[in-house]
């Protein structure tokens, strides 16, 4: 069954209306007028051909330098080659992206929620930013989504949208997915605004988390700061009368979508020539593909990276690591500073280890396009996936799918939510850099034949799990929620 009529038939008659930070589509100026860009990111990637096949609409805040010159009322039709739905866009002060955005949900939410509360600041200006952001985001979706409209509501920037939103309209169902981790209460319980965070997200009639752990550690929060009844085994919680249902949903992404990427002529082409180069010179090709963050485990990484030429000098002219690193956040000084010293080090690994002919690095820092990045997964002897701390991470699974001939090892780390899922990839500790030397060096001299299996096992995996029974699931254990507390909406307009 499609998308479409999934959501049709599951919620007859609604229109699904989506809620995120950062938009699906930004306009941006050129010396040939405006262009239009997608940016980089999971949340796109996963939701965005989702709304294509569903229709409905889209809030984001307006970010793209062209978006007024483009839709000066907010308000237009993407993608710009066949239009499917609607993006509505939400204009913010540069004071507003300020506090609301780089202060409190990427200053703050973000290194707390990935365990690391040194790096954490709670400002109340922030905070009093982030709830009137949060309160216009609640009154646009509450203005734009009809009777009984399926509203859904992503990520940490948003956390009380949902409580804003029940108030302002009770008849709509909401969800909201929560994308990055959810601590342990002993670190959560580090945020001073915590209580009015869970009573926002308890606006929900459903809310995902991608693992069993992410949900149990808000379960705890909730039963340890709030006067509420929680049920740990079906993760039902009642608070203030009303309901919420708390889940774990991994995320995935669009497998067929990325096999017929890595089987596209020009990726065949790309890949094909990349993989004869290392081959005839009998080098090996390995790739890590990141948006910028101190979470994804850059800098340890190429630390680990070192330690291998160290260890294990034979392989000194036979390895070449690709780095992909798109800048993001850069507004941010722990981002700039992040991105400076990656290139540092970069500079240092090349003249250390470099040999005529041959780089031990080749650092990429810009958006690939998919036929491009898939030619790389695809060619690629290894990925090192190595965040130190990680919601999901898609580059994983992208690597996966793309792997048409079955030759590369994925390294994971055991602490990306994607270690729960793709258990025949190689484990890795980020933090440990002779492991991860000892690890690389296995990976380069498994037998095919095992690397083929451990391929096999997670494509098989990924094929019946991907973006789409992703969504499925999560429209399924929406619509279950119906006789309560929902039910006496859609009684009231005879459904
Ligand atoms: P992110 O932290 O953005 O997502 P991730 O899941 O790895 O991380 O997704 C990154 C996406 O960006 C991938 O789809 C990848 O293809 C793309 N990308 C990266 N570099 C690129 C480049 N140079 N060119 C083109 N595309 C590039 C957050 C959470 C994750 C969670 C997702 C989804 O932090 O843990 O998996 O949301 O929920």
């Amino acid at each position: 069954m499609s998308r479409s009529s999934l959501f049709h038939q599951l919620f007859p008659g609604r229109k699904l209306v989506v809620l995120s930070n950062r938009e699906p589509y930004t306009h941006h100026h050129s010396p040939d007028g405006p262009i239009c860009r997608q940016p980089v990111g999971g949340l796109v990637s996963a939701l965005d051909p989702l709304l294509q096949s569903t229709g409905g609409t889209w809030i984001a805040w307006g970010s793209g330098d062209a978006d007024r010159d483009v839709s000066p009322n907010g308000s237009l039709r993407v993608p710009p080659e066949r239009p499917a739905y609607t993006l509505r866009r939400l204009w913010l002060s540069p004071e507003e992206v300020r506090e609301y955005y780089d202060d409190y949900a990427n200053g703050g939410l973000w290194p707390l929620s990935h365990l690391l509360p040194e790096r954490a600041n709670f400002a109340w200006s922030a905070w009093r930013t982030f709830k009137s952001v949060n309160r216009r985001f609640a009154e646009t979706a509450g203005a734009v989504a009809g009777r009984g409209d399926v509203v859904w509501v992503n990520d940490y920037q948003l956390s009380l949208v949902p409580a804003f939103l029940r108030d302002l309209r009770p008849d709509c169902l909401i969800a909201h997915f929560w994308h990055i981790p959810w601590p342990p209460h002993s670190i959560f319980r580090l945020c001073p605004q915590r209580r009015e965070l869970l009573e926002g997200l308890l606006g929900n009639h459903l809310l995902g988390f991608h693992t069993p752990e992410y949900a149990a550690n808000f379960l705890e929060a909730v039963a340890t700061e709030l006067d509420a009844q929680v049920d740990p085994t079906s993760g039902c919680v009642v608070h203030n009368g009303r309901e919420t249902m708390v889940g774990a949903f991994p995320i995935s992404i669009d497998y067929k979508y990325w096999r017929s990427m890595a089987l596209s002529p020009k990726s065949e082409l790309l890949a094909g020539r990349i993989h004869r180069h290392y081959r005839q010179r009998n080098r090996y090709l390995g790739l890590a593909v990141d948006r910028l963050d101190y979470t994804k485990g850059i800098l340890p990484r190429l630390e680990g990276f070192r330690q291998f030429f160290e260890r294990f000098p034979a392989y000194r002219g036979r390895v070449t690591l690709v780095q992909v690193v798109v800048p993001n956040r850069t507004s941010i000084a722990a981002y700039a500073a992040l991105q400076e010293e990656i290139a540092a080090v970069t500079r240092r690994l090349k003249s250390a280890y470099r040999l005529p002919g041959w780089v031990p690095i080749i650092p990429v820092t810009r958006k690939l396009e998919p036929e491009h990045l898939s030619s790389l997964y695809r060619a690629a002897d290894f990925a090192i996936v190595s965040p130190i701390f990680d919601g999901m991470n898609l580059v994983a699974k992208e690597f996966v799918a793309c792997q048409v001939n079955q030759r590369g090892v994925l390294l994971l780390s055991e602490s990306a939510g994607a270690s729960q899922e793709l258990d025949a990839a190689l484990p890795i500790n980020p933090l440990d850099p002779e492991g991860f030397a000892a690890t690389i060096r296995r990976a380069l001299e498994m037998s095919l034949a095992e690397r083929q299996n451990r391929l096999e096992r997670m494509q098989q995996y990924l094929s019946a799990n991907d973006i789409y029974q992703w969504v499925d699931s999560i429209f399924y254990r929406l619509a279950d929620l119906r006789p309560s507390p929902w039910a006496s909406d859609l009684t009231a307009f005879g459904s």
